[in-house]
């Protein structure tokens, strides 16, 4: 893999895959060869049985600086049908486990989206938003206006991606954007944290609520509770429910094994 970089097992932790965007030059732009890499990287960690949660990072100066300009700027809209380049992103709603978006740095268009396709987003206080696209001529077509405004409201988005200015960590923050907003020197700590944290929990669980929080994007408040509770039913064919609840009654700590 040339432009992204994978570090797994991350800090000696099996359960744990870091994933980070590695073309420095150009700000992590996001090149079609970039989102192939990710999006079979992501598949790869999808399947090994061991890994339970991935943390997808840039570097301190950006996250990623959006889809690479380079690459679009002469292309037609026949060149994006034929290349099909939205089917990498696409492949990303394809993974079970809970990906962690740890930001440092910009994380502005087509970065911004690819954060926010990830199931939570941590910061850096150093970290800077935006959807930029207006600048430059275009539109956000990775979900800024789609999930932005689902996530921080219709006038706050429309307020971004009209300007195509940048927001800073701690208003991402306020706006429910982001889960947590940590000094960018220990980003990747509080993530390894958080991962370690959620990795402990019962696997099937975790993958079951990923799933059923993920659709209250895509449901009516009806469909969506059916769909919750039809995941918590199914949470009872697990081994991992029988020994978290067993081990509540006995006091003891619980031994998931992810079946
Ligand atoms: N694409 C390609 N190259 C980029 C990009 C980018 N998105 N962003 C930065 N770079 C390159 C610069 O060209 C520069 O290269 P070089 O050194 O060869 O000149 C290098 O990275 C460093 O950038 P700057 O010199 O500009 O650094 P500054 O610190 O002065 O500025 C900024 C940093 C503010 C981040 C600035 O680089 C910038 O505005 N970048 C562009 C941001 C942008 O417009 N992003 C949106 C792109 S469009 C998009 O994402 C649409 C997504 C749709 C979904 C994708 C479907 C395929």
């Amino acid at each position: 893999m040339e432009n992204i970089l994978c570090e797994y097992p991350y800090q000696n932790n099996e359960h744990i895959a870091l994933v980070s965007l590695n073309r420095p030059k150009v700000l992590n732009a996001l090149s079609t060869d970039l989102m192939e890499e990710l999006a079979d990287c992501f598949l790869s960690l999808d399947k090994n049985p061991k890994v339970r949660v991935i943390i997808l990072t840039g570097n301190e100066r950006a996250f990623a600086a959006g889809a690479d300009i380079a690459q679009m700027v002469t292309a037609s809209p026949i060149d994006q049908i034929n290349d099909n380049r939205f089917r990498t992103w696409e492949m990303l709603k394809l993974i079970t486990k809970p990906i962690i978006a740890a930001v440092n740095g910009f994380a502005l268009g087509g970065g911004c989206e690819l954060a926010m396709s990830c199931d939570l987003i941590i910061a850096g206080d150093e970290a800077k938003f935006s959807q930029p696209e207006i600048k430059i001529g275009t539109i956000p077509g990775a979900g800024g206006t789609q999930r932005l405004t689902r996530a921080i409201g219709k006038s706050k988005a429309m307020m971004m991606v009209l300007t195509g200015d940048m927001i800073d960590a701690q208003t991402a923050y306020d706006w429910g954007l982001v889960a947590k907003v940590v000094p960018s020197k220990v980003l990747l700590q509080e993530s390894f944290l958080l991962a370690k944290t959620i990795s402990e929990r019962a696997p099937v669980a975790v993958k079951l609520a990923k799933e059923a929080v993920n659709k209250s994007f895509e449901m009516t408040l009806k469909d969506g509770m059916d769909f919750e509770r039809r995941n918590f039913y199914l949470t009872f064919s697990s081994q991992d429910q029988k020994e978290g609840m067993k081990a509540f009654l006995e006091k003891r700590d619980p031994s998931y094994q992810g079946n």
